[in-house]
């Protein structure tokens, strides 16, 4: 397979993608970010922002899926009785409206079980793939994702998810720290705010790719074609 055309580098460093090494993440494309009446809906953010990288990664999800990659979900959530969940940022999602385990329109906000914390349809799970839940922000944070990663043997990891300038770039900069080598496709992704979505990309891009490259995912899948 050729590489990736990405930015800064051609991805990835070492010219090797091989799909029994390439894992594919998706992170937190849960109702609570992406869907009506969900936490990111409550606090009154453009939920089309979040939304537009549903349809590109759902093509995605196809391509890797096709050619044999490991593909893992992540789900943002706290416990019915909100004891994994800090006094700090329950503070502060009340102080914004969107109390986590405030009853919402799709049940208690960012809680396991209900509604809004589940994946929505377009970009869910299918049978044996890895679906981690995360209380926090990253996704290596009280999980085994990197022991499921080191266990299949992965060391590529692609991203796509939401949002952006939380839960993707907290899991991206602590994969880098890891040793993984990182891509994410700005076309699947989405921030809140436009100026942080585009802020974050660029982030990725300095120092000659200090936490991976950024690549759109029409790149992706010609080279994995
Ligand atoms: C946030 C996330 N933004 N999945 N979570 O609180 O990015």
């Amino acid at each position: 397979m050729t590489r990736v055309a990405a930015d800064p580098y051609h991805w990835p460093f070492d010219d090797i993608i091989d799909p029994r090494h390439t894992a594919l993440l998706c992170i937190d494309w849960q109702t609570d970010f992406c869907g009506t009446g969900g936490y990111v809906d409550t606090m009154g953010y453009d939920l089309s922002l979040t939304q537009r990288g549903l349809a590109p990664t759902a093509r995605v999800l196809a391509a890797v899926r096709a050619a044999g990659w490991m593909v893992i979900h992540t789900r943002e959530g706290h416990r019915p009785d909100l004891s994994d969940l800090a006094a700090n940022k329950l503070w502060r999602s009340q102080s914004i409206g969107a109390g986590i385990g405030d009853v919402g329109p799709c049940g208690r906000i960012l809680v396991r079980g209900e509604p809004g914390w589940e994946i929505v349809a377009e970009v869910a799970p299918i049978e044996g793939e890895v679906v981690i839940d995360k209380p926090g922000k990253g996704a290596f944070y009280a999980t085994d994702l990197d022991l499921v990663l080191r266990r299949a043997g992965i060391t590529h990891l692609v991203f796509t998810g939401i949002t952006t300038d939380v839960c993707v770039h907290t899991t991206m900069r602590d994969a880098n720290d890891r040793g993984y080598e990182c891509l994410l496709l700005s076309d699947c992704t989405g921030a809140t705010d436009e100026g942080n979505y585009r802020a974050a990309l660029k982030m990725i891009t300095m120092q000659g790719g200090v936490f991976g490259a950024v690549a759109v995912s029409e790149a992706l899948l010609e080279a994995i074609a």
